[in-house]
């Protein structure tokens, strides 16, 4: 691998060009207004435009001006032919406002209509899953594959901590607002990041909040018991409950604007209300109780489900799990409980339908939690742009046409992605996957936004010391390798939604059979016949029975049930005919030989823009293009070999099949 500095994103100098060449006056007071001043200063010294002009002969004004409507974090831009001005009503609004005019670069200074941007969810949050002891399987970063953590290291908060302001300015700029410090599995000394060793959090939390950002913490369900300090955590308890109250009372002496808990309780191993017979409503809301008064909330995880289950037994349904469990307690929550739903019923597959969880508690506050990291995408080592599958999600109706969208229905509790940042120079590993930070962040500020206008976006910025030379042929290859990247990597891996066939543990690179005996829950059933999962109503698990009509109904039959989603709901033979026209394993025998002639295209084209692109990342990217491919071709030969083996049938084309 090359090394490089650290690279700048889309955050390059030259991407402030705009702004640094003004007479520029910022007005307003407040750490966020401070920050916003330092950028302006710098981005002046740089270009030579200066940052004290006056009211009266700035071309850029930017000030905070109380008692207007943008609420807390949103702004107007202003342009006339004199001068552009961005007001925005809190010190918040300001930041969102200076980034937005860094991205829109010199089109800020061309007259236009007045414009008001504000956030569509006030919450848009980043899980990082790191731990501050390397685990023994997980490593550092659980599912993590850019390096160690920004945030720890060598067992404790690191000591130069300037890179994470950085890290901090990168998320305020594609409007970031919450980040967790810490993995939901909480192991043992992570438990202690609560209590005794808070201070770490805090001297993390001071570098995010010039940028905005709060700081949340991954609580261990069982910590009073755990410390030592109780003999139970039982949440009705009232030694419990005094136990959570002064322990947050503790972190917010140190961080007044401390966010909250993240919890994953009773799920794969962690402790939780049930050892109990407690609720999980019981559990949140003891948690809530501790945090309202000041103004926390509990992110609590709806990702529970039998990690144990047999495979001969089917009758248990890991998809319907989480709607089983927490349907029933809609309305039992209380209000500063925020119930975090990953968007699929499984787990971040490359193809899965929406989780009937998301529009089925009316009564409480949802949040919806993607996964920027690549686990089941590629493990940045392949490119998959996922804001194409987010916008899907972000974009269905639960109840059907008429009704309300995902974005919408999480506007109270907001969006959430895990994080797919490490300490590797480039952030994410490879190159490409800025992109998916870059536009989770602008998804979960405007969820209707277009997906691949946020990939140009981000190309536009990240490449803007590029676009010299030949700013279209870049732009039109950066647009080939990114926009169909995720319908690219579903060809090459698991067919028509059926999801898994990974190889078990680390999750990367094909094994169509390596989790079809284990207790995870994660089959495909296929024999020599046929293949997928009945989760109708009718003949099946009855998870279909889980939407709402419309989508019940359509998931419910062979004939309604959209194609990529056909193996996830229904067991089919081989030779059932998809609405495309095609037979199933005809159709797995030809997306898996166009997914590789799409990564063989994509290197192609990756390669012809070497004389644009700046020598390191053009090289990074190179080479892991080539381990996509040979990984991309074993996903190919495995499934095709498989599926000709099980079902005799050949590929209609003669292509070869081993
Ligand atoms: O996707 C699975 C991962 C686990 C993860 C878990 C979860 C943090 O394989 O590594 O644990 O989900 O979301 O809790």
């Amino acid at each position: 691998m090359t090394t490089v500095e650290t690279d700048p994103a889309w955050l390059p100098d030259e991407a402030l060009r705009g702004v640094g060449t003004r007479r520029v006056c910022v007005r307003g007071e407040g750490l966020l207004v401070d920050t916003v001043r330092a950028e302006v200063g710098r981005a002046c010294h740089k270009f030579g435009g200066s940052d004290d002009a006056d009211d009266a002969a700035c071309d850029l004004l930017l000030k905070v001006v109380a008692g207007g409507d943008e609420g807390p974090e949103g702004f107007t831009v202003t342009r006339t032919a004199r001068r552009t001005t961005l007001t925005a009503a809190a010190p918040a609004g300001l930041l969102h406002g200076f980034f937005h005019l860094v991205r829109i670069g010199e089109a800020a200074f061309t007259q236009g209509p007045d414009e008001t941007h504000r956030p569509a969810l006030a919450l848009r949050m980043l899980d990082h899953w790191d731990n501050v002891d390397v685990h023994p399987v997980m490593g550092q970063v659980e599912r993590g594959y850019a390096g160690g953590s920004l945030f720890w290291r060598d067992g404790r908060a690191r000591g130069d901590l300037s890179r994470i302001r950085a890290y901090a300015r990168l998320l305020a700029s594609c409007g970031i607002n919450a980040l967790a410090v810490n993995n939901v599995n909480v192991h043992a000394s992570e438990t202690r990041l609560l209590t005794e060793r808070f201070t770490e959090v805090a001297a993390i939390a001071a570098e995010l909040r010039p940028y905005g950002i709060r700081t949340h913490l991954s609580v261990n369900f069982a910590a009073p018991l755990l410390l030592g300090d109780l003999d139970t955590a039982d949440p009705l308890d009232e030694g419990v409950r005094a136990w959570w109250r002064e322990a947050a009372d503790r972190v917010y002496a140190l961080v007044p604007d401390f966010g909250g808990f993240v919890v994953k309780a009773d799920s794969e191993g962690q402790p939780g209300p049930f050892a109990y017979g407690r609720s999980h409503a019981d559990g949140a809301n003891l948690l809530a109780g501790a945090l309202a008064r000041h103004g926390g909330t509990v992110h609590w995880r709806a990702f529970v489900y039998d990690h144990r289950q047999d495979w001969r037994d089917r009758s248990t349904d890991r998809a319907r799990a989480a709607y089983d469990h927490f349907a029933p307690l809609d309305g039992q929550f209380a209000d500063n409980v925020i119930l975090q739903v990953k968007h699929g019923p499984m787990d971040f597959q490359v193809r899965e339908p929406v989780s009937p969880v998301i529009g089925a508690l009316p009564r409480t506050r949802v949040a919806v939690e993607l996964q920027a990291t690549q686990e089941y995408t590629g493990q940045q080592r392949h490119v998959c742009a996922l804001a194409p599958m987010w916008s899907e999600v972000l974009a269905f109706r639960p109840e059907g046409e008429g009704g309300p969208t995902v974005g919408q229905l999480v506007a109270g509790g907001g969006l959430v992605a895990v994080a797919n940042v490490g300490d590797d120079p480039f952030w994410t590993g490879h190159p490409l996957a800025q992109a998916n930070l870059y536009s989770y962040g602008r998804l979960a500020w405007d969820p209707t936004a277009d997906a691949d206008q946020l990939l140009d976006e981000w190309a536009e910025l990240t490449f803007t010391p590029d676009l010299t030379g030949d700013p279209e042929r870049l732009r039109s290859g950066l647009r080939a390798v990114l926009h169909g990247s995720w319908a690219t990597y579903e060809k090459y891996t698991a067919p028509l939604g059926v999801g898994f066939m990974v190889q078990p543990g680390h999750h990367y690179g094909p094994s169509v059979d390596g989790y079809e005996y284990s207790t995870w829950g994660t089959y495909h059933f296929a024999d020599r016949d046929g293949i997928g999962v009945d989760r109708s109503r009718a003949t099946g698990t009855g998870y279909a029975g889980q939407y709402a009509k419309p989508w019940a109904d359509t998931y419910e039959r062979v004939e309604s049930c959209p194609d990529e989603l056909l193996l996830f709901f229904h067991h089919v033979p081989y030779g059932h005919v998809l609405h495309s026209g095609k037979t199933v394993v005809q159709h797995i025998y030809d997306t898996h030989f166009e997914g590789v002639e799409e990564v063989e295209a994509a290197r192609e084209v990756w390669a012809a823009l070497a004389d644009l692109v700046s020598p390191a990342r053009h090289t990074r990217v190179a080479e892991l293009y080539e381990e996509q491919l040979r990984c991309a071709r074993e996903w190919r030969d495995q499934i095709n070999s498989y599926f000709l083996r099980k079902s005799g049938v050949p590929d209609a084309h003669g292509r070869r099949i081993y």
